[in-house]
């Protein structure tokens, strides 16, 4: 009994320590197999008498069962076990957050252009968009700027290959020549002069007023903190029989305020000169508190359109007047947002931009 006894104990060692399923089965096979330790001890009982049979069959049959619940007993363990480590295998972190599509937002200063859009578009005026390379007439001579003008230098344009009286030869280093464009295509429509914008036939009919805006993409040679060779410059034209310096201060007014969101802003119109204004003022803002106030920002240059303009535009200055003006949406974009790096909008830096949104 003691030999049964100790062979139920080595059978139980051998179960626990085979770690895996094909070691548990070479195990029983140690015990249980054709020639297993228990399989012989029943061998050997052929010899015994009918009774020693009874009581020894009936003490090798227990063994038996006891050494078959350890191996059943094992497996199952076994099988826990690998079940267990297949399912930390394929584990989910269903806490974990979605993979997401990137979103998208506006540049800080397309946001910029909307708002001055909208602003001006509630007043009326429209929305005109042109070419980025211009020729020498729209961008410099219709906008009366003399030949000898610096801004004509090498220093100041990017001139591109070819370049004639009207074909495209440099980056337009303002969005005047759009308002040209716009003002001579909307004169044409009401006058039937076909060669309006050169001076010739000018018009003084019945036409509804030219009200429009021309924002984009401009460059200068220039490249420091507050200049970058391609910058956003927004300018606005109002031409009629009855436009006047009153009505530029008033829409001008209106506009910042708006902008701004800040009805107690200043302005003040300094006495100044372009080439395609007379009289001209720059605009200056003053913010009545925050982290601004008390300080006059230059915003815009401004003036009543020159009368060579006017011409240029196919119309009769006889007749027709207005005002203009041109302001730049990246300074505007620093002014509203406290940013003091023009740079900084155009490095394409998604840490800097996405601040915007
Ligand atoms: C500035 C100066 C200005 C204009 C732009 C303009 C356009 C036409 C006719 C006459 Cl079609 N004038 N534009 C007038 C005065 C000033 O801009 O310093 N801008 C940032």
């Amino acid at each position: 009994m003691i030999e049964l006894t100790a062979i139920i104990d080595s059978a139980q060692d051998a179960f626990a320590g085979a770690i895996t399923p094909a070691e548990l089965e070479n195990a029983k096979a140690l015990f249980l197999g054709k020639s297993g330790r228990i399989t012989e001890l029943m061998k050997g009982m052929a010899a015994l008498s009918v009774d020693e049979k009874k009581s020894r069959g009936a003490a090798i049959n227990f063994a038996k069962q006891s050494i078959e619940a350890a191996l059943n007993s094992r497996r199952q363990a076994l099988a826990d076990l690998e079940l267990q480590a297949q399912l930390r295998a394929e584990a989910l972190d269903v806490t974990l957050p979605g993979r997401q599509r990137g979103q998208g937002g506006l540049h800080p200063v397309s946001l910029t252009l909307e708002r001055i859009e909208s602003i001006f578009a509630s007043m009326g005026f429209d929305v005109a968009q042109g070419p980025e390379i211009e020729s020498d007439w729209f961008n410099f001579t219709a906008l009366n700027t003399p030949e000898d003008h610096p801004a004509r230098s090498m220093h100041d344009t990017f001139y591109v290959e070819g370049g004639s009286k009207t074909a495209p030869n440099l980056l337009r280093t303002h969005t005047s020549p759009m308002q040209i464009r716009y003002a001579v295509k909307h004169v044409k429509k009401y006058s039937n002069v076909v060669n309006a914008g050169e001076g010739q036939s000018l018009f003084s009919g019945e036409m509804p007023e030219i009200r429009v805006i021309a924002p984009g993409r401009t460059y200068r040679v220039d490249s420091d903190a507050t200049h970058s060779p391609m910058f956003h410059q927004c300018e606005g034209l109002w031409v009629g029989e009855n436009v006047s310096f009153k009505d530029l201060k008033f829409v001008f007014t209106d506009f910042c305020r708006t902008f701004f969101e800040n009805d107690d802003l200043v302005l003040r119109f300094r006495p100044s000169f372009f080439p395609f204004t007379e009289p001209s003022a720059e605009i200056d803002i003053q913010f009545p508190s925050g982290p601004l106030a008390g300080r006059w920002l230059e915003v815009a240059g401004s003036g009543q359109v020159h009368p060579n303009v006017i011409r240029n535009m196919g119309l009769d200055p006889e007749k027709y007047i207005g005002f203009a003006f041109g302001m730049g949406p990246d300074r505007l974009t620093m002014l509203r947002y406290g940013v003091n790096d023009l740079r900084l909008f155009f490095d394409g830096d998604i840490r800097f931009l996405s601040q915007f949104q």
